[in-house]
């Protein structure tokens, strides 16, 4: 018997966001919940993703929690869009004024959970540590697993080396350093003019150009403020039922086709000059949906690229080919403009292909590079990397790494089929990664902890996904998908960013309000879809 062995009611892993928030629930009805967390502080990929000009690309007003009217009165947001300091600031702020901290197990990395039939219980271990709990709430993260660079020749390479989203916690100084960035997806658009500022040169190599909008960042003025506070429970409900769980910019229920091409330049210019991907996305609806009304964004968008960029080759390089939307959307603060400074040269690697990385720096088909930095932008095993990287065994030893050989699958993006009282806050299955994360996060727990409850209250054990409705959700989510134009190209939402993932498209597309109406709809019916006993 181990006498270490910690036997907490509810062990949720990860204190981002979503960790913070469903401790803070289970704390209101005194459950012993207790998260366990990799990093020495709060904050998920607010802790990680410390690169420069990292900011969030929802406006901070929405991009925050709305479950305490205290809170939301006390904190006051210095810009549009926070940068990662501030967020990170405000998540601290949340575990110190909630009390959080003491029930948070820092530095712990979880390596296995185990559901043990027989006690019907969770074993949790980590490296030094084993717990025992009746439920496991996987609060990880959609975009919290680093894909790790595998480049040939990697660890010859004699400088400094960083990944954007495991960057250190000391300041980097770039001044007058040769500097090569990989990748050119949303931490690299954020990064690049930053970078480019300090950096004696930058060298960004290119697989394939992005969409960006100009997030038009501001210091919010002390009115706005006031406005958001006095305004922010109709801000709330608005966000609670929208497709995107953002209140402020609702979507306009105006189709591009059915308008002539002057009003719709003289609307994208408005959107363009306001800024930000999501009020830029909101202008019409057949943009995601309808391949020539996406043609017309898309057009509009390389437009301005070509307005921005002086030289023409490299404006032409950096007009992407996609659809616009298909990858996420990128928010920058002079992105392409940085392409016109001097000290920053743009290489297409679908041309001149890295062969390797090497001591100085780096070998592409046709030249090497020196570089004293190199930094990688590459991005992320996408919504299940952080809940695959545990070893996570249900009923009858079945192995979640082995259920999801083929893609994710699960009831509702919440609960998984053989994983009883396992629960995953904007798992793959949910709109999570199209909506603002903060609203979704907080419509998980709250359905999280209600069902939880209601367990106790009712002197249940145990809920488990209906594995008939688990295939009918993904059936359900895979129609939905295959209408819109993200279906199509090679983004992370389809996986297709990490080599040998399987292709299936990831998250719920059918809108937010619709899904946290049927998730009301399901506990409303005593959860309909779910084995409970
Ligand atoms: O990652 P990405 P990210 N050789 O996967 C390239 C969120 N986020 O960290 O497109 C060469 O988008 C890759 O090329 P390609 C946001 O949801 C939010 O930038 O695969 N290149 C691409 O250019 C976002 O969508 C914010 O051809 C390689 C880049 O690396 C998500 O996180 C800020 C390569 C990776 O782009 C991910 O963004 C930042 C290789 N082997 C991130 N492998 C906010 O604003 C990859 N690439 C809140």
């Amino acid at each position: 018997m181990d006498t270490n062995l910690k036997k907490p009611d509810v062990i949720i892993i990860g204190s981002g966001f979503a960790g913070l928030y469903m401790l803070y629930k289970l704390k209101e009805i005194n459950l012993d919940a207790i998260i366990i967390e990799k990093a020495s502080g709060v904050g998920g990929t607010w802790f990680w993703n410390r690169y420069p000009g990292a900011r969030c690309d929802i406006e901070s007003i929405e991009y925050s929690y709305s479950f305490s009217e205290d809170l939301q009165q006390e904190w006051s947001w210095s810009n549009r869009y926070s940068d990662q300091s501030e967020i990170l600031e405000y998540l601290n702020h949340v575990a110190d004024k909630f009390n959080l901290r003491k029930h948070i197990v820092f530095n712990s990395t979880v390596l296995s959970a185990t559901y043990k039939e027989s006690i019907n219980e969770w074993e949790i271990k980590t490296e030094s540590d084993s717990y025992i709990s009746k439920f496991c709430v996987m609060a990880t993260g959609t975009l919290s697993s680093i894909k790790e660079p595998s480049f040939e020749g990697l660890e010859d390479f004699e400088g400094e080396s960083y990944i954007t989203g495991k960057w250190p916690h000391n300041e980097v100084d770039f001044k007058n350093k040769k500097v090569g960035i990989i990748g050119t997806g949303s931490s690299a658009v954020q990064s690049i003019p930053v970078i480019a500022e300090d950096a004696g040169n930058l060298t960004v190599f290119q697989r394939s150009p992005n969409y960006s909008i100009p997030a038009n960042n501001r210091p919010l003025l002390d009115q706005e403020i006031k406005n958001a506070k006095s305004n922010y429970s109709q801000i709330r409900k608005n966000a609670k039922y929208t497709k995107a769980g953002i209140g402020y910019n609702q979507f306009e229920e105006k189709k591009i086709l059915d308008f002539p091409k002057n009003y719709i330049n003289e609307e994208l210019d408005k959107r363009w000059d306001i800024g930000g991907q999501e009020i830029f996305t909101a202008g019409f609806t057949d943009v995601g949906i309808e391949p020539k009304a996406n043609k017309i964004a898309a057009d509009f968008v390389k437009s301005k690229i070509k307005e921005i960029v002086k030289d023409s080759s490299t404006a032409e390089l950096l007009s992407p080919k996609d659809s616009i939307g298909c990858k996420r959307l990128c928010a920058d603060t002079n992105y392409f403009e940085t392409y016109n400074r001097k000290n920053v040269e743009l290489i297409d690697i679908n041309s001149t292909p890295i062969k390797s990385i090497t001591e100085k720096g780096l070998s592409t088909t046709n030249r090497e590079f020196d570089f004293d930095i190199l930094i990688f932008a590459t991005g992320f095993d996408a919504m299940t990397g952080a809940l695959l990287s545990i070893d996570i065994t249900g009923k009858n030893n079945k192995k979640l790494k082995d259920k999801w050989k083929d893609g994710p699958r699960s009831y509702l993006g919440i609960s998984i089929s053989d994983f009883p009282n396992l629960f995953t806050v904007t798992g793959p299955g949910s709109p999570s990664v199209l909506t603002n994360m903060i609203v979704a996060i907080e419509q998980h727990v709250e359905w999280i902890f209600e069902c939880i409850n209601f367990l106790y209250k009712s002197h249940k054990n145990k809920i488990e996904a209906n594995i008939q409705f688990e295939n009918n959700w993904m059936d359900h989510i895979e129609d939905i998908a295959s209408n819109t134009l993200r279906y199509t190209c090679n983004s992370w939402y389809v996986g297709a960013n990490v080599p040998g993932k399987k292709r299936v498209f990831m998250p719920y597309a059918g809108g937010f309000g619709i899904y946290r109406e049927k998730c009301d709809e399901i506990a409303e019916n005593s959860y309909t879809g779910f084995i409970i006993n």
